[in-house]
């Protein structure tokens, strides 16, 4: 019997590349040097679509594949799928939400730590002789005790103040509404205000066409100078613009950052400053999210193909 076919945006893992291709005739776009010849040819065989949280599939992709009926996204961000277009052709969208929360909220949770007790400063600090020629590193800031704000209070965000709790912060948090599940942090219905009252401000919103860049100048000048933001969820949800002229002008004390609008070739002027921490979008990327992320692509995938319900579903 021949196998599915679909459609593969961007590469995954060995251990996840070599179950798809047993079980599907997978096309890989990102291996061509011409993608829209490529989705010409291809498009119209393609079943299904595997891709992943940040490269999506835009409304050419599923125009190009007039068969398709799953988008499969590796990824609980499904901001880069044209949810529309997906719509009006009946093709319907998984991600892979759940199995990457903890991994996500750690990376945070460090991201805030490491930039707050200037860790990587510290280490150069050592590396390069200067504890030895200068003396001791200079002194940082505690996070045990402070006010901690979290835009988004869904999976991931809870996952953050759970663990920010372990350092007895005073979390508060904003969202569309209050939440049940977490009766002793405060609800703050305004980010303007949510930023006011915090020393840290953890941004963990899915992204949407509503949420861009809700975090904007006048967030980030409410969280002041003495404030750091850290975002965990998508670049589009902080005004970079903003963001880059705070940085630089000590508006904004400093950032923690995992994504980048463009990524990977984020603004240049990111470089030229030392108040951010840069990493490069991993904060799922651990082997065992990655390979849970992988299965849970491929399980969706089998059980549309069966005709079985998927697992994971964006409703
Ligand atoms: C991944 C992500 O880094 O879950 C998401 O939305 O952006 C990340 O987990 C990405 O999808 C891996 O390619």
């Amino acid at each position: 019997m021949s196998k599915p076919i679909i459609l593969q945006v961007g590469p995954y893992p060995a251990w996840d590349q070599e179950p798809l291709d047993q079980a599907f005739d997978v096309k890989r776009l990102f291996e061509a040097d011409d993608r829209a010849a490529f989705l010409a040819r291809v498009g119209p065989d393609v079943q299904a679509i595997a891709t992943r949280g940040e490269l999506g599939a835009d409304a050419a992709m599923i125009a190009a594949c007039p068969n398709l009926r799953l988008i499969s996204v590796y990824g609980v961000g499904y901001d880069a799928v044209d949810l529309d277009a997906a719509r009006a052709a009946g093709v319907a969208v998984t991600n892979t939400p759940d199995v990457l929360t903890q991994d996500v909220a750690d990376l945070g949770v460090a991201m805030m730590l490491c930039q707050s007790r200037g860790m990587i400063g510290a280490a150069a600090w050592v590396r390069d002789g200067s504890w030895a020629r200068d003396g001791l590193y200079p002194l940082q800031r505690r996070v045990f005790g402070r006010k901690a704000g979290i835009l988004g209070l869904g999976r991931i965000g809870f996952e953050v103040g759970k663990r920010l709790a372990g350092f007895d912060m005073e979390i508060a948090y904003s969202d569309v509404a209050a939440k049940d599940y977490a009766p002793d942090w405060e609800f703050i219905n305004d980010p303007v205000a949510l930023a006011a009252r915090s020393d840290f401000l953890f941004v963990t919103l899915a992204a949407s066409a509503e949420t861009r860049h809700i975090v904007g100048a006048d967030v980030i000048k409410a969280l002041g100078p003495e404030g750091m933001v850290i975002n965990i969820s998508r670049a589009s949800n902080i005004d970079e613009e903003a963001l880059i002229a705070a940085l630089a002008d000590g508006t904004l004390g400093s950032a923690a950052l995992d994504v980048f609008e463009g990524e990977p070739a984020l603004d240049p002027r990111f470089l030229q400053l030392d108040n951010v921490l840069l990493q490069p979008h991993h904060a799922s990327g651990t082997i065992e999210t990655r390979q849970a992320m992988g299965k849970l692509v491929r399980d969706n995938l089998t059980a549309h193909f069966a005709g079985q319900p998927l697992l994971t579903p964006v409703t």
